[in-house]
């Protein structure tokens, strides 16, 4: 276990930002004006075996466990990896970096895959996973972009979008593995829920005054997350008083709607934070 090296920081007239090459990870995005965007635990180990608690961690080739339940770890290979910098452009509207991860030799890996990630740093953050197929044959794989957003307080903070939309519900306590959403999300115990949409989602937070706009593109399902007092109490590298400040809006591609690419071809997930005051 070796500690890591400092990320990349960039400070410019449209945000502060910082990536790691562990993980790609992106640990920061604050748009100016704006308090910071992305959540990061107190407690996050920074070490080669550890995955950062907070920001945005890239979950690719499978997610949790797997379809089949028994692939480790979890979450997969790509945010314990070291990926490469392809490239750092800076401009007077932010800086863009790309990221890329070649698959072949990695434990558990599907295929010749290539991974890249381009985050865009500006006065919105926008990311873009993809993935390139360069085996000689079809590969299937789970995504996601696990993002952890900073709320006021999740007790204060709702979700509206995903109204009349159906969720599989991960959560211990829920009532069964699936539902349809009624109205705006509020929170009030653990919540872990794969909802099956495309649409932009907004997370609604009058604690810290603003409105967080997330659109993805290429996505079929949204994850959304608080572990609440319980769960995070489990978590080593969670706090047991943050869950109150935190908000996985997570853009994804999991269980039936794994990508699957033909040799040669390629997919390229999209997802956007936007952020404005609520008026
Ligand atoms: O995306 C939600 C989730 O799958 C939760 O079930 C919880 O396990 C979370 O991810 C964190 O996973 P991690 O492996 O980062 O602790």
């Amino acid at each position: 276990m070796t500690s890591l090296p400092a990320p990349r920081r960039f400070s410019g007239p449209a945000s502060t930002s910082a990536v790691f090459d562990h993980g790609a990870h992106v640990i920061e995005w604050t748009p100016a004006g704006h308090a910071p965007v992305l959540w990061m635990s107190a407690h996050s180990a920074f070490d080669s075996s550890h995955a950062i608690r907070g920001g945005v961690p890239i979950c690719f080739p499978w997610f949790g466990n797997g379809r089949t339940g028994a692939m480790t770890p979890s979450h997969g290979f790509a945010r314990l990896s070291t990926w490469q910098l392809l490239a750092l452009v800076e401009s007077p509207t932010g800086v863009r970096v790309t990221y890329g991860l070649d698959c072949a030799d990695l434990a558990g890996s599907p295929g010749r895959l290539h991974a890249e990630l381009v985050a865009d740093f500006g006065s919105d953050l926008v990311l873009e996973f993809t993935v390139t197929n360069r085996d000689s044959a079809v590969i299937e794989f789970e995504e996601a972009l696990h993002t952890y957003l900073a709320v006021g307080d999740i007790r204060h903070t709702r979700v509206t979008g995903l109204d009349g939309v159906t969720y599989v519900d991960w959560a211990p306590a829920a009532p069964s593995e699936s539902a349809v959403q009624a109205g705006d999300i509020t929170f009030r115990e653990e919540t872990d829920r794969l909802y099956l949409s495309g649409a932009d989602v907004v997370v609604e937070d009058p604690v810290l005054g603003r409105r967080i706009t997330v659109s993805r593109t290429n996505a079929a399902g949204v994850v959304v997350w608080n572990p609440w007092a319980t769960k995070a109490a489990t978590l080593q590298d969670f706090g047991d008083d943050e869950w109150t400040g935190m908000l996985c809006i997570e853009g994804t591609n999991v269980l039936g709607h794994a990508v699957r690419l033909d040799p040669g071809s390629t997919h390229t997930m999209g997802y956007r934070l936007h952020v404005e005051p609520l008026a």
